[in-house]
């Protein structure tokens, strides 16, 4: 064993024990040269930066056009969440549930251990304490990684409330997630994500990628956070959160969740379209929302982020304006490609691409100029839309919860859940083609309950029961609706514009929950009459229109039928309720 414990003189003072402890532990394990207990300062943030600079890991951009920005190309195999190689280490294999992958806590540690052995020999070790939520929220949870990359201790300032406070209010919560990470070779043959939620810890080696590596979002604020979130009585869920104002005066908050790179972060940015003027779109977060029931019986929400870890592609003045001016400056912008005058450039926006994600001479022959799950790392403060609600320590009413997917066919435009329980088999039965957020084939459906397929941190049917008992607890609760923005026609065109004009959508909701119109009761739910959309001025045909709003008994019949046979691998822990559900909506369809 090693030595006893001795606090080092560098360790700050606001460091509580059971950190400062921690710290030496990983410290023998991994040997490190330096410890750098991250304090969140200006000066700190400008020192790694050039640090970053002067080794080449950033490139500058342009100074005049994005001050502040910065270049990070990460490892060509390193530019996705890696799922097949995430795990969820409870003790009990049955906790994890068929939708995580799985290893025993014992095993796991013993073998990322082997990894994390002696892998920081030259490196300095960072310590980064951060809080997710406003640092005086009762709903806010934080956590310390320790990382070996300057570029995440960058990103985690922007993403989280980072360095002194944080640390500060460790010491007063007394509890916070233990996150291990370090970028190894990143050779994908030693890349592991662990996460081990009775310990309220995370190991993540060999990547150094986003969700992989900034261990407060993904890791943290979904897969540990859903975990805690069953058992004290809230959800953690993979959901945007917004604000809408009517030109009326009337604001309603709603959160919505689709799948990886389906349209959180442009919905929770939209820009209300010429055809409704006076309304206002706001943002509070754009991934990641923590629900709570409230006293009054509603369900309130705080975003745990401070900042967005965002899509580059298709991100243009037109189709989300209020992005492409917060990337302006101070942001680290991953895997894009450059123009001419060294400025980030991905598809998506006018201009021609001279360098490549991978930093070669652009060539239309290899493929797209910036990887298509290049991203953005920046400040929500940036956002000319950021809502001051985004601090409000008790969250916001949520009015309404949307449930989304990516999906050619089927899905219709707009439905609206029966109540709750409803809402929970719309929920779990998201199906949506895949992206390139993760590593793996693009475009393929796969089924992705409530968009946490990939961060639901225990067994789906436990959690579909915790569901089911947070709606049993709220007296006025959200109405819940299910959206597809992705319908194609055969030649594979989008039938709906999106972005702007989703907020026709959005209006018809907000009137449901104000009462203030009717719907046609369909099989499978609640949906607009025609007149109601609003759709004038949209050059959507008719055949199109009746696309986008019909219901095509027989697909469905065959679609429930697949969810009925997927629901059987959950076993006795699916929640009868769910089955009663599908049940009455196969029924209804005849
Ligand atoms: P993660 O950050 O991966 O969780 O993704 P996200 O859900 O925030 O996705 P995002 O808003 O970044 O959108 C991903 C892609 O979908 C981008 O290329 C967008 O341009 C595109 N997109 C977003 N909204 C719409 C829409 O309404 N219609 C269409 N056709 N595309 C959209
Ligand atoms: C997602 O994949 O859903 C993201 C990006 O938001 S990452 O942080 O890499 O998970
Ligand atoms: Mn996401």
């Amino acid at each position: 064993m090693g030595k006893p414990y001795a606090r080092a003189s560098s360790t700050p003072s606001a460091a509580p024990e059971a950190v400062d402890r921690w710290v030496h532990e990983v410290c023998a394990l991994t040997e490190p040269d330096r410890v750098h207990w991250c304090t969140g300062s200006e000066a700190e943030n400008a020192a790694l930066t050039a640090q970053l600079l002067a080794s080449g890991e950033l490139e500058p951009l342009n100074e005049e056009t994005y001050p502040g920005s910065y270049l990070y190309r990460s490892n060509p195999s390193d530019v996705a969440r890696v799922e097949h190689l995430t795990f969820v280490c409870t003790r009990s294999q049955a906790d994890a549930g068929p939708n995580n992958h799985w290893m025993a806590p014992d095993a796991a540690h013993a073998k990322i251990d082997a990894l994390f052995a002696g892998c920081m020999r030259g490196r300095t070790l960072y310590v980064v304490p951060y809080c997710m939520g406003p640092l005086d929220s009762p709903y806010s949870r934080c956590g310390v990684e320790i990382t070996d990359s300057a570029y995440v201790v960058l990103n985690m300032r922007i993403m989280t409330r980072m360095g002194t406070p944080a640390l500060e209010r460790i010491g007063r919560d007394g509890i916070f997630v233990r996150g291990l990470h370090s970028t190894g070779t990143l050779d994908p043959e030693r890349r592991f994500i662990m996460h081990f939620p009775e310990e309220l810890a995370i190991k993540s080696f060999g990547s150094g990628y986003g969700g992989n590596a900034l261990l407060g979002k993904k890791c943290h604020a979904l897969r540990i956070a859903s975990w805690q979130a069953r058992t004290e009585g809230w959800l953690a869920e993979h959901m945007l959160l917004v604000a809408i104002e009517s030109p009326a005066g009337e604001t309603h908050y709603v959160a919505a969740a689709f799948p990886s790179a389906c349209g959180k972060t442009n919905l929770a940015m939209l820009i209300p379209p010429d055809s409704m003027p006076g309304w206002k779109v706001r943002t509070i977060g754009d991934d990641i929302a923590w629900l709570h029931p409230g006293p009054d019986g509603r369900l309130y929400a705080i975003n745990p982020e401070a900042g967005y870890f965002g899509v580059a592609p298709g991100t243009n003045r037109k189709s989300n304006r209020n992005a492409y001016d917060s990337v302006t400056r101070d942001t680290i912008f991953t895997n894009v490609a450059l123009n001419a005058a060294r400025e980030p450039w991905w598809e998506g926006l006018e201009g021609t691409p001279v360098t490549d994600w991978q930093g070669r001479p652009y060539q239309a022959g290899n493929g797209p100029a910036a990887h298509p799950n290049s991203r953005f790392t920046v400040a929500a403060r940036r956002n000319p839309a950021w809502a001051p609600e985004s601090e409000h320590p008790a969250g916001v009413p949520i009015s309404a919860i949307i449930f989304g997917g990516r999906r050619r066919t089927l899905a219709p435009l707009v439905y609206e859940a029966r109540d709750w329980r409803h809402g929970v088999l719309m929920g779990a039965g998201v199906a949506s083609e895949t992206t390139a957020a993760a590593t793996g084939q693009v475009g393929v459906l796969r089924r992705d309950p409530m968009a946490m397929k990939p961060f639901c941190g225990y067994h789906f049917g436990d959690y579909w029961r915790h569901w089911l008992a947070i709606g049993e607890r709220l007296s006025n609760p959200p109405r819940i609706f299910h959206v597809n923005w992705f319908r194609q026609d055969e030649a594979g065109k989008f039938l709906w514009p999106g972005f702007g004009e989703n907020l026709r959508v959005l209006r018809w909701m907000l009137d449901r929950v104000a009462g203030r119109v009717g719907a046609r009761d369909t099989a499978i739910g609640h949906m607009p009459a025609r007149e109601d959309l609003a759709l004038e001025g949209l050059g959507i045909s008719a055949a199109a229109t009746h696309a986008l709003l019909d219901v095509d008994a027989p697909a469905w019949r065959s679609e429930l039928a697949h969810l009925a046979k997927e629901f059987e691998q959950y076993g006795a822990r699916l929640p009868p309720a769910l089955l009663d559900e599908l049940n009455g909506t196969l029924r209804r369809l005849g």
